[in-house]
């Protein structure tokens, strides 16, 4: 067996955490072989809540769990965690405009890119999925100065799944059969999922669905999926929204199948004309625990204006919350 790693959450309490942490437990992020140490963190009021899963997840007596710890505080949370999972997040309350929500958001990032800078494994991977994420994402790599820009990543996965998931119902394939898929820019509705490289058992998969239907109800369908989930739910995406970041950590770690790609906010070098130093989703492969961009993909007038447009608007998130950035 291997020596456990370290993984943190934050927002253990919550819902997502609530799927989440048993999927990490169970070996289905990082393998069946490697063991974990559990490092919760929580807001003070929810710290009883979160003592109840942790009782549920040493009721599972799983064979990975290596430890469990909670706290209400950063530092501890992450004292040498190779994974921190930041799902934790200021939800939008009554009244609130966006630019309060970044904000309120930017307060706690900043907090906790600080002490991952100051007390996680130098090598950390980082995944936001709290929002606004790919600009929490911004917030807390901008706070730690001494890890690499790179390891701060936000989760666009699940809408890649969401994307993967309509495409295999509208063609009557299974969504394994689907590769090269891209969703390109913020975790939200101003993503862009894109089918124009996709493949659907290699074959071009915009040949095998009409135009009419993928401009005007596969795109707005993925884009609007979490506000459909809720109407229907009468609560926001949660297991599938564990389920996206259990895959992000283990494609980041475990590496892509050869001859595809999957989707990963991350800070953009710059390829595709992308503003440089914003968080944005690019198709990505993954080896040896480093993501690479994917180069060289044609891109049409239809795709470059979404990607120009999803840009636009991280561009504005960073301009409303870079005063809070320390450098
Ligand atoms: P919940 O409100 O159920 O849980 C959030 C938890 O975070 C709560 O237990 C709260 O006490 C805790 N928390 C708040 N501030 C904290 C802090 N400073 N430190 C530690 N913990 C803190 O929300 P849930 O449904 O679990 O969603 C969590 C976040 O994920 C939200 O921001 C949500 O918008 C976001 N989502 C992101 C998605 C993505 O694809 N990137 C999809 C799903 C989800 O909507």
């Amino acid at each position: 067996m291997k020596a456990p790693v370290r993984v943190a959450v934050t927002g253990a309490a919550g819902q997502i955490g609530y799927s989440l942490l048993f999927r990490i437990a169970s070996g289905d992020m990082l393998g069946k072989d490697q063991p974990v140490i559990l490092q919760l963190l929580e807001i003070t009021p929810a710290l009883e809540a979160l003592q109840g899963v942790v009782m549920e997840i040493e009721d599972c007596a799983f064979p990975l769990v290596a430890g469990i710890t909670t706290s209400d505080k950063a530092e501890e949370a992450f004292k040498d965690v190779d994974y921190a999972m930041l799902v934790g997040a200021r939800p939008r309350g009554p009244g609130m405009e966006r630019k309060d929500l970044l904000e309120a958001n930017a307060a706690i990032f900043s907090v906790q890119g600080k002490a991952l800078n100051d007390v996680a494994s130098r090598d950390v991977k980082v995944l936001v999925v709290g929002n606004p994420a790919n600009t929490n994402s911004l917030i807390a790599q901008q706070n730690a100065p001494d890890l690499d820009p790179g390891q701060f990543t936000a989760m666009t996965r699940l809408d890649h799944n969401r994307a993967l998931a309509q495409l295999a119902n509208q063609t009557g394939c299974h969504t394994q059969d689907i590769t090269r898929l891209t969703v390109w820019g913020n975790h939200s509705s101003t993503q862009y999922p894109d089918i124009s490289h996709a493949q659907i058992k290699g074959e071009p998969a915009a040949d095998k669905v009409d135009r009419q239907w993928y401009e005007n109800e596969f795109i707005p369908t993925v884009q609007q999926r979490g506000a459909a989930i809720i109407k229907a739910r009468g609560a926001s995406s949660a297991a599938s929204a564990a389920s996206s970041a259990v895959d992000h950590m283990r494609t980041w770690a475990l590496g892509t199948a050869d001859g595809d790609w999957t989707s990963m906010g991350i800070p953009s070098d710059g390829s595709y004309g992308i503003a440089e130093g914003i968080i944005y989703s690019f198709p990505v492969t993954c080896k040896n625990g480093k993501y690479e961009i994917v180069q060289g993909l044609e891109i049409d007038t239809f795709s470059r204006e979404r990607m120009q447009a999803t840009e636009q608007e991280l561009v504005e998130e960073r301009d409303a919350v870079k005063h809070l950035f320390p450098n």
